[in-house]
């Protein structure tokens, strides 16, 4: 143990503490800005600065590892005026649309500089100035309100394994972006937004498409019929946005605010996550009889689809021709649902709640159109419909619960666990498995698969004598120690799931952001939302996707059977190099 003072106060350390962290014990919180606990150091900011004992300059808190006898202070008067400096300089070189801002209320350098005690501006003339690149499906950069802390940077290398992004230039030429500065749709970026989630200001920010979902809400019900349709982690963390402890269950109440809203239906993608399982299962054990190649990649994650095909082209076999349950949905409320309400397709409007911002750039592929129309028309985020809700002055926290309409909202707790890493794999096995024996797993929990923290989980089931080894990975860098095992013919795999962000779509990039303090890929704030998935789905009598009775209505009555020619037509897709 190290034995410190911090502002006087004695205090003992285990070796290797950083002055942030030995702080942090003592509970005194040190500022911060390019920090992020789950990223490399950077220690670029130099907000976080200290004085110690005998250095005539201020040591990074976060970049300084404590040592025996140190003596620190944390808030002397040249520390106080020192940050107070660095975040006015900041300050001044940033826009002053602070009202208008995206961020406002829940940016961190806002919040810094209230808690500095800046009040004014000092120091007026050049600024950097830079255009918007909003042109992507996904992801808006706005470099004018960079503050170059590195963030986008590592999350986009260290975690994604993309590596799109770095700085340009130099002086108030510095700037954030990819390679040539090429906008992001034309760049290696894959939208997955975890840009977004890590930024501390608006510097990136999901594409709004709440203008256009008030738009359609706005027109008489006789020409437009608008259905909304909510992914499964949704109802994990939507009542963060409002206050609720993290990863509170708000399903009934999500429903209700939906409803108030004025949307015509209420759909749960989760319906179709139980069908994306039935066509997937049914793929899984025809490529096991030879039907195609092994292992069987999923393919829900747009990120993870656009990453394959840039990077991994040559697997592009691999992947699951399955659309994703979003796709499905979509198709099948314009299909099925439109048939079912005698409506044509081009008088309705299919809006998808999702965590994700990827699911942007998805509805957007050229693929997923149906008589010349995108079949999903508006992609909200988590946080987008947060702030509808609020917009339309829904008290949300007192809504009373309601349930989803039919005939696509139904769903197994198979559909509700697709929103946690492993929850595809395990839902796939609960059915492969009955397929299989003729009967549903005893225990159908397949704890081994489970698990939020970056780790690669794999495990082997022997089903009917078959035996089979899955693998479960999220965030890209680790999908890549996947990817080239299986190149190099290392390991045996018959499946594999694959979720681009870190713990799966409940920390999707369009997640609401962690109250100022706490951080994106926080593993307690991931295992809560996952927990709120498990426990929906062990509260549900129904946990099978083969067993969700409009599923199987809607084989019976409109598609055959899984895999039939209209659920290729309807229900797969293709992917491009
Ligand atoms: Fe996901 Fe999916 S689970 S991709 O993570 O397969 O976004 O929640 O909607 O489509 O069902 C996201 C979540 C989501 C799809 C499903």
């Amino acid at each position: 143990m190290i034995s410190l003072k911090i502002d006087g106060e004695p205090i003992l350390v285990p070796a290797g503490t950083t002055v942030m962290d030995a702080a942090e014990t003592l509970g005194i919180h040190i500022p911060r800005l390019c920090y992020h606990p789950e990223l490399s150091l950077e220690g670029n900011c130099r907000v976080c600065v200290v004085q110690v004992e005998g250095f005539d300059h201020c040591l990074a808190s976060c970049a300084t590892t404590a040592w025996e006898g140190m003596e620190v202070q944390t808030n002397s008067p040249v520390i106080r005026e020192a940050r107070r400096d660095i975040v006015e300089l900041l300050l001044d070189n940033h826009p002053k649309d602070c009202q208008t801002c995206d961020r406002d209320g829940i940016c961190e350098l806002q919040n810094l500089a209230y808690r500095m005690g800046v009040r004014e501006r000092h120091f007026e003339g050049r600024r950097k100035q830079f255009p918007i690149d909003d042109a992507g499906a996904s992801v808006v950069r706005n470099a004018e309100k960079c503050i170059l802390c590195g963030r986008c940077i590592r999350v986009c290398g260290e975690v994604q394994g993309v590596f799109n992004l770095s700085q340009h230039g130099r002086g108030f030429t510095t700037v954030v972006g990819p390679a040539n500065l090429a906008p992001m749709d034309e760049s290696a970026c894959i939208q997955c937004g975890q840009c977004v989630s890590v930024c501390p200001t608006a510097a990136f920010l999901e594409q709004d498409h709440t203008e256009r979902v008030w738009k359609a809400l706005g027109f008489p019900r006789t020409e437009k019929h608008v259905v909304v349709t909510t992914a499964p982690a949704i109802r994990a963390a939507l009542g963060e946005a409002f206050g609720l402890p993290m990863g509170t269950p708000v399903t009934g109440k999500m429903v209700t605010a939906l409803r108030r809203m004025g949307f015509d239906a209420i759909f749960d993608v989760n319906f179709s996550a139980d069908l994306t399982i039935m066509e997937e299962a049914h793929e899984l054990l025809n490529r096991l009889d030879g039907g195609g190649p092994l292992p069987l990649l999923t393919s829900c994650s747009p990120g993870w689809v656009s990453f394959l095909e840039k990077f991994y082209p040559e697997l592009i076999p691999h992947m699951s021709s399955c659309k994703s349950p979003m796709q499905m949905q979509s198709t099948l409320i314009k299909t099925y649902y439109a048939q079912q309400k005698g409506l044509d397709p081009k008088d309705i409007y299919v809006v998808s709640v999702m965590p994700c911002v990827a699911k942007k750039f998805e509805a957007a592929r050229p693929e997923h159109v149906l008589d010349g129309s995108p079949t999903t028309d508006a992609v909200i985020t988590t946080r987008e419909l947060a702030q509808m809700i609020k917009s339309y002055g829904i008290d949300f926290t007192r809504l009373p619960d309601s349930d989803f309409d039919h005939p696509l909202g139904t769903s197994s707790g198979a559909g509700d666990i697709f929103g946690a890493t492993g929850g595809v794999m395990e839902a796939a096995l609960r059915t492969a498995a009955f397929k299989l024996t003729g009967k549903n797993l005893g225990n159908l929990e397949l704890t081994e698969v489970r698990g939020v923290t970056g780790e690669i989980r794999e495990a082997t089931v022997t089903l009917a004598g078959k035996t089979l080894n899955v693998a479960v990975a999220n965030g890209l860098q680790n999908a890549k120690i996947l990817l080239e095992a299986v190149k190099r013919g290392e390991k045996d795999y018959h499946l594999i799931e694959i979720m681009a962000c870190p713990g799966g779509c409940i920390c999707g990039g369009g997640q609401p952001y962690p109250p100022i303090g706490t951080y994106t890929m926080n593993h307690d704030l991931a295992r809560a939302r996952a927990k709120a998935l498990y426990s929906i789905d062990s509260a549900k009598t129904l946990r099978c996707s083969h067993d969700n009775p409009d599923v199987q209505k809607l084989y019976a009555d409109f598609l055959g059977e899984p895999l039939s020619h209209r659920a290729h037509e309807l229900l797969h897709t293709h992917y491009t190099a």
